[in-house]
């Protein structure tokens, strides 16, 4: 089995991966497994950088080895916080107004995907598969064919992609293009995400579907697909405290966790929470909501305008509505210990769950993770996030409408044990089908194939089936890994 090399912006740490959970876990043991190489940023910035361009550090993990380079500040500003965060993170997230088109932000970010490319060229063995991962690093595959690498390429974006319309508001969207027709799978999370990717390269680079269902783009052939980001239930069960620490409070709790970001709706989400309150005042001192925001990217402006107007929103919210014993919105701008967040999940009637946009998002599926199928609370499930393709049994509402949210809410306390379980049991049957594992060993295995000439039945496709059998035989993987 040929070995594994994953390029992404952040390594993580492969002997806590059960503890870090979301997809992690999977590349952890495939890294195990094909005795991988993972290259990143090592997370640190400084003048050095500059000396060290192409030396990375290099930590043995479990059999995988980890390498990691610095940035230079400038760097930082422009291919971090700058091209990545200003730019793509926001267009890709159709929020076109908060993009920061500047000068030299989109240099930088080739340059460091290239700086990467160079750092790789020497540590490849001919027969490596690469997989790369995140808009941090489209550039990166082109950037190694330049260098005359052969391998196998393939690409997955854990965000959404936007309609071409939006996508080819960003100047350099033809380099885009081009930079992506590098590799020969591109994975994405949702089937809507595929078709917006082959309508983007239609009507930005003139991409022609071929027959057998791949992209001719440029000189190449590419394959696109969705491959959903999945958990895994059991370790993250696990991560569970022996004993509860949440203490039965009299209110029933809504429970959102989110880290601070503009994507993830919580204005709405607090105004949604307001508004219930308002219209269903038989439920005040009855009701909490608990968000859990921990901060991120807080040298970017526009997290710094999210932060002050959740504050200054959850603040009027508790003033108008709050009383000395209750106090309806508890917001926590820290990072919450991972065995907690299971407790709390469980203990709370409805995972509220209502970003704007989002590729896949983890949290829906852990809150359903954690419920106690006997008596199981009932997840709110935003229709922008990718989840809502896979999670239909949850109760889907739009997050710009604030009064449906609230009347949503109201539906969601009221529902009957049997509903709840029902609905509970199907979502379960989904997260534990399409789990952390098949999202890794079907990417890995769909690239196997591209690169021999094959290509396997679409997800969720009426060969669903024969392509999970095709996709184990495929990988070659190991029993964890291979299994279900
Ligand atoms: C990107 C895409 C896609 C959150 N707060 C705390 C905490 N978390 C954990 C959650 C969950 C993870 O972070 C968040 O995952 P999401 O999927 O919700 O969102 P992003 O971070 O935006 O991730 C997203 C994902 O990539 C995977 O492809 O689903 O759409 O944007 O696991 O539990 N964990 C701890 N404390 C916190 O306070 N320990």
């Amino acid at each position: 089995m040929s070995r594994i090399v994953l390029v992404s912006n952040r390594v993580g740490d492969v002997s806590k991966a059960a503890l870090a959970g979301g997809v992690v876990i999977a590349i952890a043991d495939v890294l195990r497994a094909r005795s991988g190489l993972w290259l990143g940023w090592s997370g640190k910035t400084g003048e050095k950088a500059e000396e060290t361009r192409t030396t990375p550090d290099f930590q043995e993990m479990d059999g995988a080895t980890i390498a990691t380079l610095p940035l230079s500040h400038r760097e930082y500003k422009d291919y971090y916080l700058g091209y990545s965060n200003a730019v793509l993170w926001p267009v890709f997230h159709t929020r076109l107004d908060l993009a920061q088109f500047e000068a030299g932000y989109y240099q930088r970010y080739v340059d460091v995907n290239r700086r990467f490319a160079e750092t790789l060229l020497p540590l490849l063995k001919p027969d490596d598969t690469i997989w790369v991962h995140d808009y941090h690093m489209i550039p990166l595959g082109l950037e190694l064919r330049k260098l005359g690498v052969n391998n196998p390429m393939g690409f997955f974006l854990h965000i959404p992609v936007p309609p071409a319309q939006l996508f080819m508001a960003i100047p350099e969207y033809r380099d885009l293009a081009r930079s992506l027709s590098g590799y020969d799978l591109i994975g994405l999370q949702t089937r809507a995400d595929c078709a917006n990717m082959l309508d983007f390269f239609k009507n930005a680079v003139f991409g022609r579907i071929l027959q057998d269902g791949r992209m001719r783009v440029f000189d190449r052939e590419i394959s696109v697909k969705s491959f959903p980001v999945g958990i895994d239930m059991d370790s993250f069960l696990e991560s569970r405290p022996r004993r509860s620490r949440e203490q039965p409070t009299p209110a029933t709790r809504l429970i959102g966790v989110d880290r601070l970001d503009y994507t993830k709706g919580l204005p709405q989400k607090f105004r949604a929470f307001g508004r219930f309150l308002e219209k269903y005042p038989d439920y005040r001192r009855k009701v909490i909501l608990s968000q859990i925001a921990p901060p991120t990217r807080e040298s970017v402006v526009a997290y710094a305008d999210i932060r002050n107007e959740l504050e200054s929103l959850s603040g009027m919210i508790n003033g108008r509505l709050g009383e000395l014993d209750w106090v309806p919105i508890h917001y926590i701008h820290r990072s919450t210990p991972r065995r907690m967040l299971v407790d709390v999940y469980q203990h709370s009637r409805i995972g509220f769950v209502t970003p704007l946009r989002d590729g896949m998002n983890l949290v829906a599926k852990e809150y359903v993770a954690a419920q106690d199928p006997d008596d199981p609370g009932v997840l709110v499930l935003s229709r922008f996030a990718g989840a809502a393709e896979q999670m239909k049994q949850a109760l889907i509402v739009n997050p710009y409408d604030v009064e449906e949210m609230a009347d949503t809410i109201k539906i969601a306390l009221e529902m009957g044990l049997q509903e709840r379980k029902d609905r509970h049991r199907a979502l379960v049957s989904g997260i534990r089908s399409y789990d952390t594992f098949w999202w890794c060993r079907s990417f890995l295995a769909e690239l196997d194939a591209v690169a021999s000439g094959k290509t396997l039945p679409p997800f969720g496709a009426a060969g669903d089936e024969a392509a999970k059998k095709a996709t184990i035989e495929l990988a070659g993987l190991p029993s964890r890994l291979s299994s279900n």
